[in-house]
């Protein structure tokens, strides 16, 4: 069996095995691994948290704050959030920011993955009108972590576009991603030479797919099969756009690194019916290679098959062109290249089958024609989409590796949903599980820079409101301090943390959680 974990990088067979000891170790529930080597991470390998402006932050209309689209969405439609809760006050971090530090100086963290408000510091969406008062707010947050030697790690967008901007059709207008980069250029300029991180826009598919496409998301467009094409173009243009921004006028004054983080859930297929192999091949293409081919790849472009997919399904519906726009070549070049990591957002993993049934259409599931599914031996969470499957992290790194050649990969968002309560059992088993799938992916040559986990506290989780947490601490919404309290996956987050290394069975004496002295770690180079 042990040599089944030698270190190689491309032994393919070695992946198909370590895939089938994972599958049975999952399916037959045995803990812990069959070699006894202990993995550890490397001195300067940086763990975080993170959270998102919009899920934390409230204060929605203070300080001359703009309005955003999930504002909008949530007032106008408030039966939509299971328990109708939704971001007006929130965790209260506009307040309680210093309380935040604190926790994440009690969990020994490296870094601190926030967003900002783009409504909040610019209230017109448009950078004619600054506003001090929010950009105040940041100042102080960054200037606290940095007190305590925490590194910010900033999203531009998370979700929370101004509705000014959505009035003008937001990310289907393409002047959107002008209007991003001028947001982006007020944001660099301010905080360029406090913080090293950066992240332009969160998981394009949730924006667009979900936002245009569907009516699940902000803003709710609801238009299928086309909506959310225009959205995926000016999304990734508009990432582009920000990211030869700080290139060419920050990059060498500042030495930051600037990234994009993508969703890569693994898809496995169904069984070996080669009609579902290639399925998941097609199904990989539209929700990981839809993102990452632009960026990663050696052509550049949305990935071939889908283009011609598209095309030909469009072609069938009376359409003259295909719904997905087409890239410049100059636009090909802008996008090829500009990330200095991929932000991988790992949540779980599905099967795909041919589907047999036919989706409405247009629609992205209509031109992708797959059923999904999950494995009803992988554990459940407290989100009907979330169920865990430990191996998917290491076989969606390997195939990332092979298809884009080794990117620099910061894991800048993983987690696990329950109810309330302090004793997260379940999060603390998927915790360990994850870390040592992405041991085994470090060991196999995945460049992982490091790990963010979602999510810092329970926060508005969009549409699920409070009835699905997150959070390494537990949030009382309904206390007017909005207190936070350290479940048990944050002490042994911090243990980890401090120790390099994961043990099945440590267990601390009670769930008081303290600040202790960090070691210091070398500085890391993306
Ligand atoms: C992410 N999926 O969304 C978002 O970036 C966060 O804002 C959110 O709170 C967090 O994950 C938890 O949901 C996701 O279906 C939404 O696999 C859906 C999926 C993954 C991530």
């Amino acid at each position: 069996m042990y040599h089944l974990f030698l270190h190689s990088q491309l032994d393919y067979r070695r992946d198909i095995m370590f895939t089938a000891v994972l599958v049975l170790m999952s399916v037959s529930g045995i803990n812990g691994w069959t070699d006894t080597k202990v993995r550890r991470f490397r001195d300067n390998f940086l763990f975080g948290a993170a959270t998102s402006a919009y899920q934390v932050e409230g204060g929605w209309d203070v300080d001359d704050k703009g309005e955003n689209i999930w504002d909008r969405f949530l007032h106008e439609h408030p039966g939509v959030v299971a328990d109708g809760r939704n971001g007006d006050v929130a965790c209260d971090s506009y307040h309680k920011y210093q309380r935040d530090v604190e926790m994440l100086r009690e969990l020994g963290v490296d870094h601190y993955r926030f967003s900002i408000s783009w409504s909040r510091i610019l209230p017109t969406g448009f950078s004619n009108e600054i506003n001090e008062k929010g950009l105040e707010y940041y100042d102080n947050l960054i200037d606290e972590l940095l007190k305590y030697d925490i590194k910010p790690m900033i999203t531009l967008f998370h979700f929370d576009l101004p509705q000014t901007l959505q009035d003008l059709g937001g990310w289907a207008n393409p002047l959107s991603v002008e209007w991003f980069e001028d947001y982006a250029r007020v944001v660099f300029e301010k905080f360029g030479a406090k913080v090293k991180y950066w992240i332009t826009i969160n998981q394009p598919n949730s924006i667009c797919v979900d936002g245009y496409g569907g009516i699940e998301f902000a803003p709710a467009v609801g238009s299928s099969g086309v909506g959310d094409y225009l959205c995926i173009k000016n999304v990734l243009l508009a990432h582009a756009k920000a990211y030869r921004l700080y290139e060419e006028e920050y990059k060498a004054k500042y030495k930051g690194s600037v990234g994009i983080s993508l969703s890569v859930n693994w898809a496995d297929s169904y069984d070996n019916k080669t009609e579902n192999i290639e399925s998941t091949d097609l199904y990989r293409e539209f929700t990981i290679g839809l993102y990452m081919n632009p960026i990663w790849s050696k052509e550049g472009d949305f990935p071939a098959v889908v283009k011609k997919r598209v095309l030909q399904r469009s072609l069938e519906q009376g359409y003259r062109k295909s719904r997905l726009p087409e890239f410049s070549s100059d636009e090909i070049i802008l996008l090829k290249g500009s990330a200095d990591f991929l932000g991988a957002n790992h949540y779980t993993t599905t099967l795909v089958k041919k589907a047999e049934k036919r989706f409405p259409s247009p629609s992205i599931d209509d031109d992708m024609g797959v059923e999904l599914s999950q494995r009803s031996e992988w554990k459940t969470s407290q989100s009907s989409w979330l169920r865990s499957a430990p191996y998917g992290l290491y076989k969606m790194s390997i195939h990332i590796n092979k298809v884009y050649d080794y990117p620099p990969v910061f894991i800048t968002e993983h987690g696990w949903s329950t109810m309330r309560g302090l004793k997260d059992s379940s999060r603390v088993k998927i915790l360990r599980d994850y870390f040592n799938a992405l041991l085994f992916a470090i060991e196999d040559g995945t460049d992982v820079k490091g790990y963010t986990a979602w999510s810092l506290m329970d926060n508005i989780e969009w549409t699920a409101g409070s009835s699905e947490r997150f959070g390494l601490y537990e949030v009382n919404f309904d206390s007017k301090e909005k207190t936070r309290k350290a479940r048990l996956s944050a002490l042994v987050y911090k243990r980890i943390i401090e120790e390099r290394i994961v043990e099945e069975n440590w267990k601390p004496d009670n769930l008081n959680i303290s600040i202790t002295k960090r070691k210091k770690y070398v500085k890391v180079e993306l």
